[in-house]
């Protein structure tokens, strides 16, 4: 364990972001015997309210910088903030130690990390992940950028669990002895640039997944995906590949229909394609991730099999809503990011009508246009990203498209009535919620609630 972390009586630690992760990490360092601060440049109006966490100092509407900043002992910080703002700039300069709360989870953790990153998918295979070793009989803990700070319990699990992470670049940046024995590299398109700046430093951060592995841990990396194939070559545990479209002597595979293992010698047939209950390419690679996950960890090929086929998929991430009016309604609000709308496009069988737009991560909006124009009749574009997405549009030769400005509501009423019975209409914005919402979560359940409400006023 890191020396500081060691005895944390009276040390004075500093908790920058009051989200989800800082305010489980404040709880954490507390109950440790920390002087805690956290700090947030959000006011507590900001933060719906957020008055007093018992035994922890807030320092709400700014954060300390400076000499200030310098004054702590230890700093944890959330994924959300950049490390170049001027609060974390003090404290590296000052030689504070600085770490994020996957790292402090990491640190005070006694199970074994099962862990996924990738730029897309990673929500579903880590809740597929989850379901099968549920479904085996197995104790996991499931958290991580999926939305449940790992900090909260890691202590408190018994010594057979395991402990399955979504983990995002933001909270691998901030790695340091973090070691999952069983990760995943999914795949790796442009995100979060603004924030990485080059793909390849994105990516390097996104490898750290395999970070302090040694030969008895597993590196599980997507052969289909260049890039992510290409990190196999620098890894000190052992690289698992999965592919649904090369046959290879080892690894996780979709051949021919069917699913095969191939490991240590031995071919395992395990079920056909089509018994997967999530579809879509990109599900099936999600299925290959966590399907390999598991045979390492040991659970039984049938119980793979099983629950693979019983897997109904994830909230906001191409949900079927069902139809109203003849018309499909699909929530993919988790569709944060052109890439990920291109998986959403590629699964639509009906004609299209997508809502597109949310807050601008400056994306490049090209890459949609050769699907939106095989599989969409019409786009309603909404959110700070409109205009720049209609500029694309009308430079890439697509012209039906209407702008709903800032107004949700009226996006999905537009959508509606551009709808036709045996039409889709997809949410799949490829653009994050902020600016018009907390979070992608809050988009998608709005989306279902007006969904709902057509589905009413019409009965
Ligand atoms: N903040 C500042 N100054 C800054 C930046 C942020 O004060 O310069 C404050 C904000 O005002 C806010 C707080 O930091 O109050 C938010 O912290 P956060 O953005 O880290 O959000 P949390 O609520 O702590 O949620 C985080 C993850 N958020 C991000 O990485 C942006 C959640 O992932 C994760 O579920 C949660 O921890 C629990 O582990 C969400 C996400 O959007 C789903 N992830 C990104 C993605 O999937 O694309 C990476």
């Amino acid at each position: 364990m890191l020396e500081i972390l060691q005895d944390l009586r009276d040390k004075k630690v500093l908790v920058i972001g009051a989200g989800l992760s800082g305010q489980a990490a404040a709880v954490f360092l507390a109950a440790k015997g920390a002087d805690v601060t956290l700090t947030d440049n959000k006011t507590v109006a900001d933060l719906n309210g957020l008055v007093a966490i018992a035994g922890v100092n807030l320092k709400l509407g700014g954060m300390p910088i400076g000499t200030e900043a310098a004054s702590y002992q230890l700093a944890v910080i959330s994924p959300g903030v950049p490390l170049d703002i001027p609060t974390v700039q003090a404290l590296m300069q000052a030689g504070v130690p600085l770490l994020g709360e996957l790292e402090l989870a990491y640190q005070f953790s006694h199970n074994p990390f099962f862990a996924i990153t990738g730029t897309n998918g990673k929500t579903t295979t880590t809740t597929l992940l989850g379901y099968i070793l549920q479904q085996a009989g197995r104790h996991c803990l499931i958290g991580g950028n999926i939305g449940t700070p790992l900090v909260n319990s890691v202590e408190s699990l018994p010594a057979d669990a395991c402990i399955v992470a979504e983990l995002s670049s933001f909270q691998l940046e901030t790695a340091q002895e973090f070691k999952a024995h069983i990760g995943a590299f999914l795949n790796l398109t442009p995100d979060h640039l603004y924030r990485h700046g080059t793909m390849s430093n994105y990516g390097a951060i996104k490898a750290k997944i395999f970070a302090n592995q040694s030969q008895q841990d597993f590196a599980v990396l997507n052969y289909d995906d260049e890039q992510v194939r290409a990190y196999a070559d620098n890894l000190s545990g052992t690289v698992v590949f999965f592919s649904r479209k090369a046959d290879l002597p080892q690894g996780m595979l979709a051949l021919n229909g069917r699913l095969l293992w191939r490991w240590l010698g031995q071919e395992i047939d395990l079920m056909s394609v089509d018994e997967v209950l999530i579809k879509g390419p990109h599900n099936l690679e999600n299925a290959l991730a966590a399907a390999a996950m598991t045979l390492l960890a040991g659970v039984e090929p049938s119980q793979v099999c099983q629950a693979l086929q019983s897997f109904p998929g994830v909230e906001h991430r191409q949900e079927p809503l069902g139809e109203v009016n003849g018309v499909l309604y699909v929530n993919d609000s988790k569709g944060t990011n052109p890439d990920s709308t291109i998986m959403a496009l590629r699964a639509c069988m009906r004609p299209t009508v997508l809502i597109l737009g949310g807050y601008e991560k400056n994306s490049d909006f090209t890459p949609l246009l050769p699907l939106i124009k095989e599989k969409v009749k019409q786009i309603i574009l909404v959110g700070q990203t409109a205009d720049r997405i209609a500029e694309t549009l009308t430079q890439g030769g697509f012209t039906a498209y209407q702008n709903a400005g800032m107004d949700f509501r009226r996006c999905v009423e537009m959508a509606a009535a551009a709808a036709e019975p045996g039409d889709e209409v997809l949410l799949s914005p490829a653009s994050a919620s902020w600016g018009m919402f907390n979070n992608f979560e809050e988009r998608g359940c709005y989306f279902k609630e007006l969904v709902n409400q057509m589905r009413t006023n019409r009965a």
